[in-house]
């Protein structure tokens, strides 16, 4: 069976974005998951990996890490099971929505999260944690709070691009949901996993979209320890 680290945090939730689009690509294709949660500072657990981020997966002999190579991976392996990308053309456009949420969506959803995040980390992450918002945002964790508002506007503004796709369609990917969706759908499902905060309270269209990913395989993104 595959096994797959990804991080936890109090309560038992399990809030990287990046292991949320391997959590999808898994249920995707079928196949059956060892989750492995690990703490942020708990660097040795995934050391294996040559690296120092989630998600990491092991099948057999192979480890593999960075979300993208372990969904390349995936299709690669198990080409019989349901496609992840629709051939080629679609992994080439699948490519450029997951950079398009890793380096547009993320840098906003980033600094709108990172604060109520921080509250969700069990205690021994907590420095570690913080130390990191300061880093990547230049901010203290409660500055980040005074410009949350903002932040959500950008980020509906900068998802306007999926918005209007999905007012045609049912998912990114067509008339079923693949892995240009679960790119997408990390983002709004960390935030709501770490914050209270409702982000598609106003936008039917994504809100919309965002129930038909929580609703796959039997609702299980649904039911993972979350706010809301
Ligand atoms: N490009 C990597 C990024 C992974 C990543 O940044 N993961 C975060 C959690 S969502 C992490 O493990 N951070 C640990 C750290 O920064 O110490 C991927 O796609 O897997």
């Amino acid at each position: 069976m595959i096994e797959m680290w990804e991080l936890v945090g109090e309560n038992d939730r399990r809030y990287s974005n990046f292991s949320w689009r391997i959590r999808m690509a898994l249920r995707h294709k079928q196949l059956e998951v060892q989750y492995r949660p690990v703490l942020l500072t708990d660097k040795a657990s995934i050391g294996f990996s040559g690296g120092k981020t989630v998600p990491v997966i092991r099948d057999g002999d192979t480890v593999v890490r960075d979300s993208w190579a372990i969904a390349e991976y995936l299709e690669r392996q198990y080409p019989d099971r349901p496609t992840l990308f629709g051939g080629d053309t679609g992994q080439a456009v699948a490519r450029f929505a997951n950079n398009w949420v890793d380096r547009t969506l993320l840098a906003i959803a980033f600094p709108l999260l990172a604060g109520d995040a921080l509250a969700v980390q069990r205690g021994e992450d907590h420095d570690y944690f913080a130390a990191l918002i300061e880093r990547l945002t230049g901010l203290t964790p409660p500055a980040l709070k005074e410009h949350q508002g903002r932040n959500a506007e950008r980020l509906a503004k900068a998802v306007d691009p999926a918005r209007a796709t999905l007012k045609r369609q049912p998912f990114l990917s067509g008339n079923s949901p693949a892995y240009a969706d679960y790119a997408l759908f990390s983002i709004y499902q960390w935030a709501r996993i770490v914050s209270p905060l409702d982000l598609l309270a106003d936008d039917p269209a994504m809100r919309d979209w965002c129930d038909r990913l929580l609703d796959l395989n039997g609702g299980f993104a649904r039911d993972t320890p979350a706010f809301r």
